[in-house]
């Protein structure tokens, strides 16, 4: 990517030019994955002539910074893909034409047939059609951000190798606020961050603007993410004092042409510890005017800022619970603060105590008594399962819970919890299956998506968010196949109703290759990559069964500070059998639940057996479906997990010479850690369960590599990401 495009110099597209012989020639060479999905490589000849016909003049509408980086975006695509450069014209004048542009800013296109009114503010079209006779493209929308929107959109459907004959694409977004959470801290660090360092590099914020923001607003902008919190919800006062603030706006000053808002996350003890008050109780009227205040200076610098992202009473951090006041209470103060300048607040449900009888039941429990006493700026911020983010979880039960109340979906993209950035994990189907998952709140066909973009229960804030994994590594996130759960986080907050599958497979045509072989190897790869993660880590609904770190597995952690942060908690293996009983004779958190979904849950017979152990503490003899006992069966799944990621392995060795062997290399090795990182689970498991089972090995299936007391004695103190309190946690 060049970040020379900033909107100011849309004819990057003509520098190329002059040097055309060396921008074609770099195709061949390596390529270190920094131009994410937006490489723009030459694609194949047939489509080239056809699309080259079209394409002799862009006629944009009258400049603006959002509709000049989309003809700079349109300049750079047309060249590098179809190595055309078009004129830029402000009429047509010539045969072919790209009409881009809103009915204000290019009048012409006002007397073209487009169903404006289902385009609302950011959806657009991009449409093929005849336009005083000639062959025409059209990109339109009713703001300058559609325009931009549907720009990336259309150089989508060229580096998928689409036919441009006859496009008909309109599309609108139905979740208004798509955001990124960076649990980035100022110091650079990132909590659960694998790619590096930070990409905000605040010390040199105002003055210095890394050409590296522009390219990420462009990665953002291209999937329709039209938000970012740069700050992690374990959160630093410092963020919200006036030097800082002025950094954040010169990031907004860069964000603004592609659509993107800034937020912050606010320390809720603020008030003492920047603005000298002896309280931060959200009922005294100083606090309350000290966050107005504080809005107002906000806004005085952004004026378009977002709003606040809050983690209050949760794992240490401040809130309004420390004075006996509710959620309801923190979250409406802030609200009133931001209210007069149209801003937001995401107040967090990840919320749980040290003693309480299950882990998985205490957001709802904080939560859903509050329903209806929020403020209508207000949004709860759902994790997708009611622990945190594990390879598989049931759906959150406050989702559809909360009527009265907006509930937006997080999920997380650094994958804290899969493998790192080492694991080839493609998170499209984990985020696809709980948006799809049906709630019965109000009925069936009560899905997620539906409770989460307000069409069950009408909010004026939808939202999803993703926390970022993105970082300060060239390639931006870590490892090149992290690259596409930004991009399918970004292309499925925009539509709920896309499959994952098509998101990977444009993910990688335009990452990789247009290579028909090589795209369904690689998309069958991605699309089985997160089930193959939850069986050699936590199959059948076991969950949270790593080290206290987050790397690698460590079933037997006990004791600590906090139950429901070790693994022997969450399994509950004994002599009997294994798993958490959460039906009416355990925890009963399936009563959280609507009616039909808790009739499923509590049945033995109904669960289904992906969540079987979330929901039961199963015998170990018990018959699965497939007739295998429960221990068997158990194995079976770790096993199948490794074998995964081995067929993964051939899979890829056998592309080797497909791509350019920079990235092939890394992936490889990548792979490599993967398969001895998943037997890893899988050994370091059956070597504990057994030791309750007192079960054999199915036959067939090889023993484990070593003894329990090998695995146990692992220890990595500096894991990528960890709070650094887990330097002390080698111990069990
Ligand atoms: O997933 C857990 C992480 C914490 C994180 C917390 C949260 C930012 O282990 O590092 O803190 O969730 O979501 O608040």
């Amino acid at each position: 990517m060049n970040s020379a495009v900033n909107g100011k110099r849309p004819l990057t597209a003509y520098a190329c030019l002059l040097v055309a012989s060396l921008c074609i020639a770099s195709q061949s060479r390596a390529e270190d994955g920094y131009e994410l999905w937006l490489r723009y490589k030459p694609i194949g000849t047939r489509q080239l002539e056809a699309s080259r016909e079209s394409t002799t003049e862009i006629v944009a509408g009258t400049p603006s910074p959002t509709l000049t980086a989309a003809v700079s975006e349109l300049t750079r695509g047309l060249f590098g893909l179809l190595g055309a450069s078009p004129a830029i014209a402000p009429t047509v004048t010539k045969d072919r034409s790209i009409l881009i542009g809103t009915p204000r800013s290019l009048p012409i296109i006002r007397q073209l047939e487009v169903k404006w009114d289902q385009l609302g503010a950011e959806g657009y079209v991009v449409r093929s059609l005849t336009y005083e006779g000639h062959p025409t493209i059209l990109i339109a929308a009713n703001s300058d951000i559609g325009v931009l929107y549907g720009t990336f959109s259309f150089l989508r459907l060229l580096q998928t190798g689409q036919s441009l004959q006859n496009i008909q694409v309109l599309s609108a977004p139905r979740v208004r606020y798509r955001i990124l959470d960076h649990w980035d801290n100022l110091g650079r660090s990132v909590e659960r961050g694998y790619a590096g360092e930070s990409i905000w590099d605040w010390h040199k914020l105002p003055d210095y603007i890394d050409p590296r923001y522009i390219d990420y607003a462009r990665a953002c902008a291209s999937v329709g993410i039209n938000g970012t919190v740069p700050n992690n919800v374990n959160a630093s006062s410092v963020s919200l004092t006036s030097p800082y603030l002025g950094k954040l706006a010169a990031l907004a000053n860069v964000f603004r042409p592609y659509g993107i808002r800034v937020y912050l996350t606010a320390k809720f003890s603020a008030p003492i510890e920047i603005g000298g008050l002896q309280t931060a109780d959200p009922l005294n009227p100083s606090v309350q005017d000290w966050w107005r205040r504080k809005a107002d200076e906000i806004y005085g610098l952004i004026p378009d800022f977002g709003g606040f992202l809050v983690k209050a009473n949760s794992e240490g951090e401040p809130g309004p619970q420390d004075y006996g006041r509710t959620h309801a209470d923190g979250a409406n103060m802030l609200a009133d603060a931001l209210a007069a300048h149209g801003g937001i607040v995401m107040w967090r449900a990840f919320v749980y105590r040290a003693g309480g009888d299950d882990r998985a039941k205490q957001g709802f429990e904080d939560f859903k008594r509050l329903d209806g006493s929020f403020r209508d700026n207000v949004t709860i911020q759902v994790k997708n399962g009611p622990i945190d983010f594990q390879p598989r979880e049931p759906f959150h039960p406050l989702f559809g819970a909360m009527p009265k109340t907006s509930t937006m979906l997080e999920v997380q993209l650094t994958k804290e919890y899969l493998g790192f950035a080492t694991h080839l994990v493609f998170l499209g189907p984990l985020i696809e299956e709980v948006l799809r998952t049906d709630t019965y709140a109000a009925g069936p066909g009560s899905t997620v998506a539906k409770v989460v973009d307000g069409s069950l229960f009408p909010h004026r804030i939808t939202g999803i968010a993703g926390v970022a994994n993105v970082g300060s590594d060239r390639n931006w996130t870590g490892s090149h196949f992290d690259q596409a759960n930004w991009y399918g986080f970004g292309r499925l907050a925009w539509d709920a109703s896309l499959s994952s599958r098509a998101i990977a497979e444009e993910w990688v045509r335009m990452t990789f290759s247009n290579d028909p072989a090589f795209v369904g190897r690689v998309v069958a790869m991605m699309m089985g990559s997160r089930e193959a993660a939850v069986n050699y880590m936590t199959p059948l609904g076991l969950t949270h069964q790593m080290s206290r770190s987050h790397y690698g597995p460590a079933p037997w952690s006990t004791g600590g500070p906090e139950a429901g942060w070790t693994s022997t908690y969450f399994a509950r293996a004994d002599e009997k059998g294994i798993g958490f009983d959460r039906t009416v004779t355990g925890s009963n958190a399936v009563a959280q639940y609507a009616p039909q979904v808790a009739a499923e849950f509590s049945s033995l017979k109904r669960t289904p057996e992906r969540l079987l152990l979330w929901f039961h503490h199963v015998p170990w003899d018990y018959r699965m479906r497939s007739g295998n006992t429960l221990w068997d069966e158990l194995v079976m799944h770790y096993t199948h997990g490794v074998q995964s990621v081995s067929d993964m392995r051939q899979t890829w060795s056998s592309l080797q010479g497909a791509i350019d062997s920079e990235r092939f290399e890394q992936v490889s090795s990548f792979l490599a850690i993967q398969e001895k990182e998943a037997k890893w689970w899988r050994d370091a498991s059956i070597a504990y369960f057994q030791t309750r089972s007192h079960r054999l090995l199915p036959s067939g299936f090889e023993p484990t590599e070593h003894d329990l007391s090998y695995y146990e004695a692992l220890c990595f103190p500096y894991v990528p990401g960890a709070r650094p309190e887990a330097s002390s946690l080698c111990k069990k």
